[in-house]
C-alpha cells in the first residue's frame, strides 16, 4: 500500500533515491521482504527499527509510518506499507522474467491474493504465538491467551495449504511464488513453538525441504545472539511453566 504524500510528515525519506526498507531483525513481516530480496538478488539500504526499544513510536518514524509498524519500504520517495503489497510491488517492478515469483496465470494471482490474505489475518494470532510460547510478553500484546480458538484458525489454514500440495511441489504450482514465502515465517514460528505439523503431512515435508533454501536459512537465525539466547532460554522456561503449543494443540483438539 503507497501512502500519500501528505501524510509523509518525516520529509526527508521523501527525498531518498533507490530502494530503502526500514526493518526489524526479528519481525516476522520484514523476515518476508528480506528473504524476497535476497531471492531476486536486490541490493537495498536496510534501516534497522529496533522494536524491542520502541523506535517504531518516535516521531521521526511515525512520520513515515503513523502505524509505528515495520516493514516499510521508501523507493525513490514514496512509502509503501504492508509486507504482502511490498513483497508484490518489488517483484512487479525490480524482478527479471527469469526471477520473478509471480505465479503466471491470473487464475493463481487470484489463488495467490486469497491466501496472501489469510496471512496477513492471522497476524494477531501468529503475535498471540510468538508472545505466549517463544518470547516474554513484556509489553502485554497478546489477548485471551486461554482461548484456544487461535489453534484451530492456524489448523485450518494449513489444512488448506496441505491441500494445494497434493499434485504441486509449491503452494502454487511446481515453482516458488511469494506465496511460499510469504507462509514460510509463519510455519516457522509455529513449528518452533511446538505446533505438530506432522498433522499436515504434506505441509510438514514441504516446509523442510523449503526451509533449507540458503535465503530462508538466513531468516531462520536471523537476531541478534543475545536476544537468540534469551528466546532459547525463554522456551525451556514457558514450557516448564505453561506447556507447550503441542500440548495445547491436543488440548484444542479433544475440544473441537
Ligand atoms: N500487516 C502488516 C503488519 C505489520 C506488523 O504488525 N509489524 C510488526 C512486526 S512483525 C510491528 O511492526 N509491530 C510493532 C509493534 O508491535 O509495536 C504487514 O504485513 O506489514
Amino acid at each position: 500500500m503507497r501512502l500519500e504524500d501528505k501524510d509523509i510528515k518525516t520529509r526527508e525519506v521523501t527525498h531518498w533515491q533507490g530502494l530503502h526498507l526500514f526493518h526489524f531483525d526479528m519481525s516476522s513481516c520484514s523476515q518476508k521482504v528480506r528473504i524476497v530480496f535476497r531471492e531476486l538478488g536486490l541490493p537495498f539500504t536496510p534501516h534497522p527499527i529496533n522494536l524491542m526499544k520502541d523506535e517504531q513510536q518516535t516521531d521521526w518514524y511515525l512520520g513515515i509510518n503513523p502505524r509505528g509498524e515495520v516493514p516499510v519500504l521508501v523507493h525513490n520517495g514514496a512509502v509503501h506499507t504492508e509486507s504482502n503489497d511490498i513483497i508484490q510491488y518489488i517483484d512487479e517492478n525490480f524482478a527479471s522474467s527469469e526471477k520473478s515469483l509471480l505465479p503466471q496465470s491470473g487464475s493463481e494471482r487470484q489463488a495467490m491474493q486469497a491466501l496472501l490474505d489469510l496471512e496477513n489475518d492471522l497476524h494477531g494470532d501468529l503475535r498471540t504465538v510468538t508472545f505466549t510460547y517463544l518470547a516474554p510478553d513484556l509489553k502485554n500484546r497478546t489477548g485471551d491467551k486461554d482461548s484456544l480458538d487461535f489453534i484451530g484458525r492456524f489448523h485450518n489454514a494449513f489444512q488448506a495449504l496441505d491441500e494445494r500440495l497434493s499434485d504441486s511441489a509449491y503452494l502454487l504450482g511446481d515453482r516458488l511464488t511469494l506465496l511460499d514465502i510469504s507462509w514460510f515465517i509463519t510455519l516457522f514460528r509455529l513449528e518452533r513453538a511446538g505446533y505438530p505439523l506432522a498433522e499436515h503431512p504434506r505441509l510438514a515435508a514441504y516446509f523442510l525441504r523449503i526451509s533449507r533454501r540458503p535465503s530462508f536459512q538466513t531468516e531462520i537465525h536471523a537476531g541478534a545472539l543475545p536476544m537468540r539466547f534469551v528466546g532459547a532460554a525463554y522456551r525451556r522456561f514457558s514450557r516448564l511453566i505453561r506447556g507447550s503449543l503441542a500440548r495445547d494443540y491436543q488440548r484444542w483438539k479433544s475440544q473441537s
